[in-house]
């Protein structure tokens, strides 16, 4: 059966998870990184010398890197629904996954600023200039998704995946943000799938 190792609570486990779930596909997951270890272990690094989940197992294929992990089941279970058959289709949803680590990069010091640091370690000035760093990268968001039901046009595609994990944490962390109602509406969208809402959409920590 497919395995799937990664604590729930991260970002990019949540990918492949989500990913799972839209294809329907039965998995077995196994908590690793972080207060569960496992990633350091000589067995865990031998599939991803990395130390950092998540890692796939697929029938003795191993795979790590939460995109290339996303682009694979969607490629082998959801041809022409997730992953889009149509060269410039694709390449236009691969092209909003690898951005999704911009807007990754721009959270990062918020979320763990506010999520994962004591309030007296914290640094109010690198969460504040994540905060509006965050802001400016999910203007482009804003503008592309104008007149587009999700972030390649009119279907769910993997496309979706990374980027509204990402926005998942920018909406529920608690800063003030401004109005983004092309944004809003995909995410109110998105938190209408199961999947979303069983993977993604769990509280923060
Ligand atoms: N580019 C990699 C990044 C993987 C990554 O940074 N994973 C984090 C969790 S989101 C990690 O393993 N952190 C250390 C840990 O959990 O022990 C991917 O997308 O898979």
């Amino acid at each position: 059966m497919l395995k799937i190792w990664g604590r729930t609570n991260s970002v990019n486990v949540k990918k492949a998870l989500w990913a799972a779930e839209e294809l329907g596909l039965e998995y077995e997951r196994v908590d690793a990184g972080l207060q569960f270890g496992v990633t350091k272990t000589a067995e865990y690094m031998k599939m991803n010398p990395n130390s950092l989940v998540p890692t796939l197992e697929d029938d003795g294929f191993v795979l790590w890197e939460s995109h290339s992990i996303v682009r694979y089941l969607a490629a082998k279970h959801g041809m022409g629904t997730l992953y889009p058959t149509n060269l410039r289709s694709r390449a236009d949803a691969e092209r909003w996954m690898d951005w999704a680590f911009t807007v990754q990069t721009a959270m990062r010091p918020v979320f763990w600023g506010l999520i994962r640091t004591p309030p007296e370690k914290r640094d109010p000035k690198a969460i504040e200039d994540g905060r509006l760093r965050s802001i400016e990268v999910m203007q482009v968001l804003e503008k592309s998704l104008a007149g587009k039901t999700y972030v390649t046009g009119a279907a769910f595609t993997m496309g979706d995946i990374p980027v509204g994990c990402e926005l998942q944490r920018f909406m529920r962390v608690p800063i003030e943000r401004p109005r983004l109602p092309n944004v809003e509406a995909w995410f109110d969208r998105l938190c209408e799938r199961p999947a979303f809402r069983k993977i993604v959409d769990i509280p923060l920590s």
